[in-house]
């Protein structure tokens, strides 16, 4: 069958991860701002200061998107850059504003349809003092946030997305503290978070709806975590679906079936409650019906997968298969496992009934500029075809909305820093040239072809 007429290619970005302007025009401080100045905590000592400076070099940015004919430009905003607090009741700032505004009507008069997620990790500082995810007011917080996006921009935008990863900005934020904010904190207050997070994505998308001054559609990006059934037996697809979902021990932070089921199905996963035991926070019937708020897509940030097959003994759970010897990986060392773009559709699809939208898939390469000038990325350009045939595979028995590559340019990967090249444009952070990688081209023939040529 192959990709519907409509269907959306884009490319994603996240605001501390490409803009800089860290102390431009009055934004304030975020959680990321302050803990990639501590020394260690990011390599080489890197930091989001300057970074790709989208913040000035938007309209260079978009002309480039054009130029490879990105249909759609998926960024999220940076809090503090709007609220410098966090907090609305402490002012707008009006710049900050000013700028998210410009970038979608840049993208607009270029025509590329703007997806904004509203909070892809850079807490504001401020709010982070008072408490931030563990304050019982922070969805509150989040909601007058999301209320001020929705006012000024919604004349334009009509794609949002609440919340990116919540996996990661939990766990890897306040679990393990290799993310900011940095904490290492126990269960108890992990699943308090769990809580606010849920609650801040229910109120978000409640006021999206409330007040979009154009019919819109609303989704998350939650890392969508695939495992890839040994064979299409029954009982391997049943295995895959255990590893995906099923809560078998209290260690469920990182489980698809936590976030999505109490959002998308209203209810919580079977087993969750007992796992956590005392540290199940109170959720009542009313939070639930918040969190419950219909979506208009399944939004899959995906990457890898784990081969699994069925258990010999015949008992629920799982194989995990081992890699075969030399397989084939990432620069970050990420498998290269093509099939999740295949089966995440599908049993997601399954489970809950909602369009898929890829918000996230590519990979990190060592890419260098070759004395033609010229960036020859040849395995970005394999990954590719070998990810988007398997996804267009699933459009035979699942509905696609779209494919956003991550990422649109090279950017600050977290606590990698610039060690990680996942753009399909080439960053040069000493010059601030950019440059269209081979992996560029290629895909901007994809999209003439809406996948044709794959
Ligand atoms: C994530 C984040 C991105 C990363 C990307 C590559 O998925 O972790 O959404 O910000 O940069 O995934 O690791």
């Amino acid at each position: 069958m192959g990709f519907s007429k409509d269907f959306v290619w884009g490319c994603a970005t996240a605001s501390y991860q490409v803009e800089g302007g860290y102390l431009d025009d009055g934004k304030g401080l975020n959680v990321w701002d302050i803990c990639s100045h501590v020394p260690g905590f990011v390599r080489d000592g890197n930091n989001g200061d300057v970074t790709c400076d989208q913040y000035h070099k938007f309209k260079e940015d978009v002309k480039l998107m054009k130029e490879i004919g990105l249909k759609s430009y998926r960024f999220s905003v940076n809090w503090a850059r709007v609220l410098p607090t966090g907090d609305v009741k402490d002012g707008i700032n009006e710049a900050g504003l000013q700028y998210y505004s410009d970038l979608v009507d840049e993208l607009l008069a270029n025509g590329i349809e703007p997806y904004l997620t509203v909070f892809h990790w850079d807490y504001p500082n401020e709010l982070f003092k008072r408490g931030g995810w563990l304050n019982p007011e922070s969805p509150k917080w989040f909601e007058n946030y999301t209320k001020v996006l929705v006012d000024r921009l919604s004349d334009r935008v009509t794609h949002w997305m609440t919340l990116n990863e919540p996996q990661c900005f939990v766990n890897l934020g306040h679990d393990t503290g290799v993310h900011a904010p940095g904490l290492k904190l126990p269960m108890v207050y992990l699943m308090e978070i769990y809580r606010n997070v849920l609650l801040a994505h229910g109120h978000a998308c409640i006021t999206i709806r409330k007040y979009t001054k154009k019919p819109c559609e609303i989704g998350f990006a939650p890392v969508a975590g695939v495992d890839i059934p040994y064979t299409d037996s029954k009982e391997d697809i049943e295995a895959a679906k255990f590893s995906m979902f099923a809560i078998d021990s209290p260690d469920m932070l990182w489980k698809n079936s936590i976030w999505m089921d109490p959002i998308v199905l209203g209810k919580f996963p079977e087993g969750a409650k007992e796992y956590a035991g005392e540290c199940w926070p109170n959720f009542t019937d009313e939070d639930l019906k918040i969190i419950h708020q219909p979506l208009d897509f399944f939004g899959m940030n995906s990457y890898q997968g784990n081969t699994v097959k069925h258990r010999e003994d015949g008992k629920p759970g799982f194989e995990v298969l081992k890699r075969e010897d030399g397989y084939d990986h990432t620069a970050i060392r990420w498998p290269i496992t093509p099939k999740i773009l295949y089966w995440g559709p599908v049993l997601f699809y399954e489970r809950y009934k909602l369009p898929i939208l890829v918000t996230e898939n590519g990979m990190s390469n060592y890419d260098l500029v070759s004395e033609d000038g010229c960036v020859h990325d040849p395995q970005r350009i394999e990954f590719l075809k070998r990810y988007l045939r398997e996804f267009k595979k699933a459009s035979d028995v699942v509905p696609l909305k779209g494919y956003t590559q991550w990422s649109f340019m090279d950017n600050f990967e977290w606590a990698e820093g610039y060690n990680e090249r996942f753009g399909i444009v080439y960053t040069d952070y000493v010059t601030g040239n950019r440059i269209l990688k081979d992996s560029a081209k290629f895909y901007a023939e994809v999209i003439k072809t809406n996948g044709e040529n794959l």
